[in-house]
């Protein structure tokens, strides 16, 4: 019998890739969605058509006991989240309630439904869990690269309410025997990231500049250095973390870093542009505070797993910009909140 996976945030860029690679690896793939009407969930049920849909919200504890309850999963993949870091500060609670405590609800909800307590434990077969950890929150980083043991001090809310899903998760493995495990993801992009990221931005800017449809693009801070992969190659390493032999963290990202104005500078190259005719730093667009440098350390992943990166720095920039320049071309074009930072 086919295994079961249930997603939660299917409708996001991560969702979308590992339906897709888990419905190729023979998985019967299951979708969180939400909402009355959420305009997300039409693009699914057109994009991800294998893909079967189950109501359910992380802020509702009811409705994910009751999703597992009717699902059965042998894989539950928690990528559910307020994911976009300025918005954390803008709604800090609303963060804490998904992004955290969303954690916690899902846990109990595979608890629950398992009927594991901390005297009976696990027993084989039971649901396994994975958790959406990020690179947010090693923050003001302690060293570089930055590893499994490396202390975190997250620098947005964001990053703290992460920071509580990763123990969590980590305590459940300890204190009922749960195959639950977090992966540390640093960036990763696609065509099909949210135009409020930093490279979706630059891509949809520099197409939309290209076809003379915009002069310039305003941008916050350009000299924070993130470790950028493509997340095609990251929701490879979610399942092989699902499927090892043993429950364990692991740091997944390129061990590469490149700061936004190499971003830039890089994407209006491919397009045959000079960036600096047409950027704009703006004040208003820098965050609270900062996390200044990321860049990972991926040994663990490379030597346990297997795993590794397909797509280089340059190749993905091109990509998006390629992709952003076909689709706007097309007559599409996603729009953006300018007043994001
Ligand atoms: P994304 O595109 O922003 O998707 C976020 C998803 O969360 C959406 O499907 C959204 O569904 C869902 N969601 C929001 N509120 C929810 C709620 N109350 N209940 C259930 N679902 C809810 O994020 P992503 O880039 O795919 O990232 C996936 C996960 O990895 C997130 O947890 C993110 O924090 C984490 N992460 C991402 C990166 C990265 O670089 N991409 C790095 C490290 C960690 P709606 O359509 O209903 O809003
Ligand atoms: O693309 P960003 O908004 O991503 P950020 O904050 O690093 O968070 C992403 O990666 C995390 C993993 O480390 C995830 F956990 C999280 O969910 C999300 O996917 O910003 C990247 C950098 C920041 O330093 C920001 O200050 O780009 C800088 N930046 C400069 N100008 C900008 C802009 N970011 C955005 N979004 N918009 C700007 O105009």
């Amino acid at each position: 019998m086919a295994k079961r996976a249930l997603l939660t945030g299917i409708t996001g860029q991560d969702g979308s890739y590992l339906a897709e690679h888990l419905l190729g690896a023979g998985y019967e793939v299951w979708g969180l969605v939400r909402g009355q009407a959420n305009p997300r969930v039409s693009r699914v049920r057109t994009l991800l058509q294998d893909v079967r849909l189950v109501r359910g919200d992380l802020l509702d504890q009811g409705s994910l006991i009751s999703a597992v309850e009717k699902v059965q999963p042998d894989e539950v993949y928690n990528l559910g989240a307020i994911s976009f870091v300025p918005m954390s500060w803008e709604q800090a609670e609303l963060t804490a309630e998904v992004t955290g405590m969303g954690v916690l609800r899902m846990l109990e909800a595979i608890r629950v439904c398992s009927g594991i307590t901390a005297s009976r434990g696990t027993a084989a077969g039971q649901t396994r869990f994975y958790q959406a950890s990020s690179s947010e929150m090693f923050g003001q980083v302690r060293e570089t690269p930055q590893t499994e043991r490396t202390p975190f001090h997250p620098r947005s809310p964001y990053g703290v309410a992460k920071a509580y899903g990763h123990f969590l998760t980590q305590n459940y493995r300890e204190s009922y025997g749960m195959f639950a495990v977090s992966g540390i993801l640093f960036n990763h992009e696609s065509p099909r990231r949210g135009a409020e990221f930093v490279t979706r931005k630059v891509s949809l800017g520099v197409a939309r500049i290209k076809l003379g449809r915009s002069r310039e693009l305003r941008l916050g801070n350009l000299e924070a250095r993130r470790d950028w992969g493509f997340a095609g190659d990251f929701v490879r390493a979610m399942h092989l973390m699902l499927t090892a032999g043993e429950p364990e963290d692991y740091v997944i990202g390129t061990g590469r870093t490149h700061s936004v104005r190499e971003l830039v500078e890089a994407a209006f190259g491919a397009a045959g542009l000079d960036w600096e005719r047409y950027v704009v730093t703006d004040p208003g667009l820098h965050r609270p505070a900062e996390v200044d440098l990321l860049c990972a350390d991926p040994k663990k992943a490379r030597t346990q797993l297997g795993w590794e990166p397909t797509v280089s720095f340059e190749d993905l920039v091109a990509m998006m910009v390629e992709s952003d320049l076909r689709l706007l071309a097309g007559g599409g074009d996603p729009g953006q909140d300018s007043s994001w930072p």
